[in-house]
Parts: structure tokens; C-alpha cells; sequence
């Protein structure tokens, strides 16, 4: 088995030499090396235009769980399955991130850190748990384990998906017809869709204008969900108190863009759940060896789906 991997990190080389390990019959090949052979397989996270141009494999390994760059590139080979990173230490992070969200915006902690930098002592209400209901979009292996740990916390969970789901402690809603009252009840909303043809945009003012008045979004799928002037037109409105963005339209986020600065808004550079390497070339690993073995693989993308 001939690999191609290619990463444009600094640790290139050390991800590699890790997947390596866990397959010492394979010979690899960090791209740009090897340009012009042939390989059985590719290892890759958004590689550049002339990575696939002109070359074949029986299969690609997407090295993180969205494929939507990898899917616009216009010279992947059409046919090749694609197999995607699943969970792979990624769920406990974006619980972690939700969470912190989540009780941010229940005890306003977001409000006293903007108090402090005026120098007011203003006490608010407090809040129950189980009075602020928290709803996830995209119930997937990420969002299904937001919302079952949300529910562990005390917090009234709902979530919306595609296809209908049954998770204990959470209201589940499905398809179109459902998103208004999901959205209609929810006081934070938690978006861990894929990005698609049909989730681009979907963070607009006619979808977020749906959230009850002082609610709060936090965006952790993908930057190009948002609509970014629907959104600070709801800020600024004061519909929505405040949005909490790890996945930005453009990243990294140009320092003259209006989200660093708007006081509603809290930005993070894309880490709400990293790619942990050893557990990432380890599951990368597993696949390639039952692929090699003829074996079913899991985490294969539906191309006419989009993830
Ligand atoms: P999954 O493929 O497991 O889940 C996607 C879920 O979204 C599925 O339940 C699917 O429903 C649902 N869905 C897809 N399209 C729609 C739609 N149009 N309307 C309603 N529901 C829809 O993905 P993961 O949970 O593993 O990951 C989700 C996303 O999180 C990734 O695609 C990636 O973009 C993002 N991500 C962000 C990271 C970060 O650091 N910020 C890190 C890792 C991932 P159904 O099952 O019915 O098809
Ligand atoms: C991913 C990511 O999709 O890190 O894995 O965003």
C-alpha cells in the first residue's frame, strides 16, 4: 500500500511518522515528495488546487470531520469514496466549549465582563438551568453529544436535525416543517450542522429572527452557516444578547472585521474541538488497514449529501 499525505501544518511530518506507526507495511510519502507517482490512498486536510490534478486513488482520507473544502475542489477525482475523521476526541471538546457558552450566557457572565470595563456593580436576576433551553442544530455525532451532555448539566436541551433522532432528556425536532417552534423555544442556539449547498447561509436574519428575543447564538460548525450583517443587525437591534463564534466566513478573521470588536460578540480562532494527532492517526490508521482489507469502513461521506 503506497500512501500520500499531506498536510500543511508545521507537524507535517510528526502526523505523519504517527500514522506511520500504525501502519509499518505501508510506504508514505509527505506530499509534495512523490508528486508525480502513483498512490493507493491520500491522506489529506484541505489540500492544495494541484493536490488530485491528474491522479487516481482507491481512497481518501479526510484528516477532520467536515469535508465541505474538500468537496469543492473541482479536480476531486469524482468516484473515490472519502472517509471522514469521526469524533476522534473531537465530541469532548465541543462539549466542553458548549458548555462554557451555555453557562456564560445562563449566569451573564458575558454582561459582568462588560460591566467590569466600566467599572459598574450591577447584580442581575439570576436564572434556573432548567428555564433556559439550549437547542442544537445538527444532531450528528458531534451534536448528539452536546446535547446529551448539556442534559447531563441540568439544562433543558431540544435539538433539530434532518432526519428524526430519539436521544434520552433531549426534545428531538426534525426537518423543515419543525424549525420554527425548535427555534421558537430555544434561548441559546448551538449550530453544529455541516456546511452544504443547503446549511450555507442558514445562521440569516429570517432563521435567527425566529429565536425568542435575548437569545444567544454560538456557531461551531462552520463559518459559512453565518450571515454576518444579519447578525449584527439582531445585536445591534438587541433581538439577540450575544453571539459566541468559533467558525468565522473568513478565517482567519481579518483584523478589521466589525466581530472582533462588537461587544455582543466573542470570538474564537477555530478551536472549540482541535484535532487531537495521536487519536486522529490512530482512527486514520484503523480505517486504512480495514480498507486494505476489504473490510467495511465507516465514516464515508454521501457525496449527494454533501458530508
Ligand atoms: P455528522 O455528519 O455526524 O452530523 C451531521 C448532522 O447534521 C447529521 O445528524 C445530519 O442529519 C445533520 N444535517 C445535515 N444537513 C442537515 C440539514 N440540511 N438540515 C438539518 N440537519 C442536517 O457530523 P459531525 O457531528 O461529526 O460534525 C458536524 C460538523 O461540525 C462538521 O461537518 C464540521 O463542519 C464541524 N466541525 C467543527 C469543528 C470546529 O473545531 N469548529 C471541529 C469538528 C467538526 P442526518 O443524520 O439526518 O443526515
Ligand atoms: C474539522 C475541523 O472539521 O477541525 O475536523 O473543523
Amino acid at each position: 500500500m503506497k500512501i500520500l499525505f499531506q498536510s500543511a501544518d508545521a507537524d507535517a511530518q510528526e502526523s505523519m511518522d504517527m500514522l506511520a506507526a500504525h501502519l509499518p507495511q505501508a510506504r508514505f510519502q509527505l506530499w509534495p515528495q512523490g508528486k508525480d507517482e502513483a498512490h493507493d490512498v491520500a491522506v489529506c486536510w484541505k489540500p492544495p488546487a494541484d493536490f488530485f490534478r491528474g491522479r487516481q486513488f482507491k481512497a481518501i482520507f479526510n484528516m477532520g470531520a467536515g469535508v465541505d473544502a474538500l468537496l469543492l475542489d473541482p479536480e476531486l477525482p469524482a468516484e473515490t469514496p472519502i472517509y471522514r475523521l469521526e469524533d476522534a476526541g473531537m465530541a469532548a471538546q465541543m462539549e466542553e466549549y458548549a458548555s462554557w457558552a451555555a453557562l456564560t450566557y445562563l449566569r451573564n457572565f458575558n454582561v459582568y465582563a462588560r460591566q467590569q470595563k466600566q467599572a459598574q456593580w450591577n447584580q442581575l436576576e439570576p436564572r434556573a438551568r432548567e428555564s433556559f433551553p439550549v437547542g442544537v442544530m445538527g444532531l450528528g455525532l458531534l451534536g448528539q453529544r452536546v446535547a446529551r451532555y448539556l442534559s447531563g448539566l441540568g439544562f433543558t436541551v431540544r435539538g433539530w436535525n434532518r432526519s428524526e433522532r430519539r436521544i434520552e432528556g433531549v426534545q428531538c425536532y426534525a426537518g423543515e416543517a419543525a424549525l420554527g417552534e425548535f427555534l421558537a423555544g430555544t434561548q441559546m442556539l448551538v449550530c453544529l450542522l455541516p456546511l452544504t449547498p443547503a446549511t450555507r447561509g442558514v445562521l440569516n436574519r429570517q432563521l435567527l429572527s425566529q429565536l425568542p428575543k435575548g437569545a444567544a447564538l454560538v456557531s461551531i460548525g462552520r463559518g459559512l452557516h453565518l450571515v454576518q450583517e444579519d447578525l449584527i443587525a439582531l445585536l445591534d437591534a438587541g433581538h439577540l444578547a450575544g453571539a459566541t463564534l468559533d467558525v468565522l466566513p473568513q478565517e482567519p478573521l481579518p483584523p478589521d472585521n466589525p466581530l472582533w470588536h462588537h461587544p455582543l460578540v466573542t470570538v474564537t480562532p477555530h478551536i472549540s474541538a482541535q484535532t487531537l494527532l495521536s487519536e486522529s492517526m490512530r482512527q486514520i490508521g484503523g480505517k486504512i488497514a480495514a480498507f486494505a482489507r476489504g473490510e467495511p469502513v465507516s465514516g464515508l461521506i454521501d457525496r449527494s449529501k454533501g458530508y
